[in-house]
């Protein structure tokens, strides 16, 4: 069992994560000018001020177990948030979700206008392509190349879009819990995975070590979606004593749906000590990735 103080380091490890890749996001985005101004003031909006940047921290931890600099896994890191924050955008529009709060701030297109919020998304998508491709990210084209290959597959119409395209359609599909967890992992693991696999990509990791880190954050991402989708109902039976969350209400297809609450519980810890297992290989030098795992499922936001 962890307990609270178990998971302080980690949380300043998390904090001190998120601040760096904010200031790196802020430095790479353009600056508000122009007659384009507005989408660029919308992207900063979207990406800039939030989130536990889970993902960055996954890119430089794994990368740290390789000794890459710092200066590299934060841009591959800001790159990949810029993508989440797409996704964020784009899943809040009236045509997906219809979020109106988002981090606790209004949403994109409610802050600004939907033509607005999609241009940003489109361009956030874009602009994380083109940091990755940046020759600051690597000297070696060839790491390049593997980034941006390994960044499209899992944010395509074989991840996290086609993840979505399921969920989207989730409630006519009738998904057991096979499928469930077949579009978990594309539309959240699929990123996830990919942001521990970047690291190992940028540190030139032998295959066996960059498989392990893709196999630890498969397991997380669906640990993460679980642990999201229990947060989503204790955070409904507080606010309205019901027992199910917004997205079963919706009809959507979450694990939590399909096992009830107790199994899924269960099978979080299950995917937790799986993902833990995968990091045998890097013995003490992996501590952080644990603990961020145990964190995962312990969250409360
Ligand atoms: C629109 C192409 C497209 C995809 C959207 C990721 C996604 C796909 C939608 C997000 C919807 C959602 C609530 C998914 C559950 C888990 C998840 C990915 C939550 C958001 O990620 P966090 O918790 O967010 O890392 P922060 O705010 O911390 O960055």
């Amino acid at each position: 069992m962890t307990s609270v103080t178990d998971l302080y380091p980690v949380q300043s490890a998390l904090a001190e994560v998120a601040r760096e890749v904010e200031k790196k996001i802020d430095r790479l985005l353009p600056p508000v000018q122009g007659p384009e101004g507005r989408v660029i003031e919308a992207m900063r909006y979207g990406t800039l001020g939030g989130g536990k940047r889970i993902r960055p921290f996954l890119v430089v931890a794994s990368a740290d177990l390789f000794g890459v600099a710092r200066t590299c896994s934060l841009r591959v890191a800001a790159a990949i948030e810029m993508v989440h924050s797409y996704s964020l955008i784009h899943d809040d529009l009236p045509c997906m979700d219809d979020d109106d709060l988002r981090r606790g701030q209004p949403t994109v297109h409610r802050k600004y206008d939907e033509a607005t919020a999609v241009l940003a998304g489109d361009a956030l998508l874009t602009f994380g392509f083109e940091v990755l491709s940046g020759e600051e990210t690597h000297a070696d084209p060839r790491v390049r190349l593997d980034l941006v290959s390994g960044l499209a597959m899992a944010v395509g119409s074989n991840g996290m879009v086609g993840g979505q395209m399921i969920d989207l359609q989730a409630s006519g599909l009738n998904l057991d819990v096979q499928g469930i967890t077949r579009l978990q992992h594309m539309k959240t693991g699929a990123l996830l995975s990919y942001s521990a696999e970047a690291g190992a990509i940028l540190g030139r990791a032998a295959q066996d070590k960059r498989l392990a880190l893709k196999g630890y954050a498969q397991n997380l991402g669906l640990a993460f979606q679980i642990a999201d989708d229990l947060l989503d109902i204790e955070g409904d039976e507080a606010s309205m004593g019901k027992a199910i969350g917004k997205d079963a209400e919706a009809g959507k297809a979450t694990l939590v749906g399909a096992l009830g609450v107790e199994r899924a519980r269960l099978q979080a810890e299950m995917l937790i000590a799986q993902a833990i297992e995968h990091l045998e290989t890097f013995g003490e030098q992996a501590t952080l990735l644990r603990n961020i795992a145990r964190f995962v499922i312990n969250r409360s936001t």
